[in-house]
């Protein structure tokens, strides 16, 4: 598959994993200069593993963006979303574990009891330190969470911040193994162009709606039709009950509308053509419960890849 066999190469998987929320995906967005993964101001807002390559000169970096490991939950759907999480780790030659400036929480310290006994680097990248006001504080804060576990590195960022964010990329180059390309040098991502439509239709949902209708949300995309100028998708959007399908259609359409006119967009820049978008709206209850659902959404099972 590697071309780039020579010499000198350095290549490795780079797991982002931390609590919901964090700003996960977000890095993962800034580091490949895409908008390829969901991200929202909910936790809980990636659902599946995505895997996205940064390929620059001899070096390849493989990043696999996970869903924020949480607390006990009782829906099937979050159980299998931890799993698929912590499954991730074990692929990884180096670990970035995001969290938050200046707040260290019992889901924190969770994840970090699932890095201790990686036999890889973990870089400990502390996130948002742009909402610090009092930066005063964030020198403290540093050395009480390195404390905390034996990292490789620590990297306080914004993931906003481009050149933090190149900074952070130096840092994972240095602990990369010299190993050929896993990957072509011009792959994007392992994800269909069907897949990622049917994310960022839900991240603009995950976006407009508020309190528990979010998580009751799920996107399916029903055809999806690549024309030579145009692309044309058709997605259903499930919901649990009918008052939930009301609110996500919204006072004459408007919510709907709005998603639409925004995913669309977002479709169109990442596949590089115009789109035609399609939604519809239906009522599935119990879907986050059904292991045969979950498998038709592709939210990873126990035997999950
Ligand atoms: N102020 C600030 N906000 C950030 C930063 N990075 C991410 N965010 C915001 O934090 C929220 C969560 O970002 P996500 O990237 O979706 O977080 P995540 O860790 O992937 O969350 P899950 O997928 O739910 O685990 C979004 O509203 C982001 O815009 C940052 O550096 N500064
Ligand atoms: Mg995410």
């Amino acid at each position: 598959m590697s071309e780039a066999a020579g010499q000198g190469t350095r290549c490795g998987r780079i797991v982002i994993a931390g609590r919901p929320n964090v700003g996960k995906s977000t890095l993962l967005n800034r580091m490949l200069g895409v908008h390829l993964a969901a991200t929202a101001p909910k936790p809980q807002t990636t659902r599946h593993r995505i895997l996205g390559v940064r390929t620059e000169g001899d070096t390849q970096m493989v990043f696999i963006d996970t869903p924020g490991i949480h607390g006990r939950q009782k829906r099937l759907l979050n159980r299998r979303i931890n799993r698929a999480a912590i499954a991730a780790l074990a692929d990884a030659d180096l670990v970035l574990f995001v969290i938050e400036a200046g707040k260290w929480r019992g889901e924190d310290e969770a994840v970090l009891a699932r890095l201790r006994d990686l036999p890889v680097p973990v870089v400990l990248v502390v996130n948002k330190v742009d909402r610090v006001r009092d930066k005063t504080r964030l020198l403290p804060f540093l050395a009480e969470v390195g404390e905390r576990g034996d990292f490789a590195e620590i990297v306080p960022l914004s993931a906003f911040r481009e050149k933090s964010v190149r900074r952070l990329l130096e840092v994972i180059r240095r602990h990369l193994p010299e190993q050929p390309f896993l990957y072509e040098p011009d792959t994007l991502t392992d994800r269909s162009m069907r897949f990622l439509s049917a994310e960022l239709v839900r991240e603009q949902l995950m976006q407009a709606l508020q309190a528990e209708v979010p998580y009751s949300v799920a996107v399916e995309v029903e055809s999806f039709r690549e024309q030579p100028h145009r692309i044309d998708i058709s997605a259903l959007i499930y919901v649990e009950r009918d008052s939930q399908k009301k609110i996500v259609i919204g006072e004459k359409g408007r919510v709907l509308k709005h998603v639409g006119s925004v995913a669309r967009q977002r479709i169109a820049a990442l596949a590089g053509k115009p789109v035609h978008l399609k939604l519809w709206v239906k009522v599935k209850p119990g879907w986050a419960d059904d292991p045969r659902w979950l498998d038709r959404l592709d939210v990873e099972g126990e035997a999950g890849p």
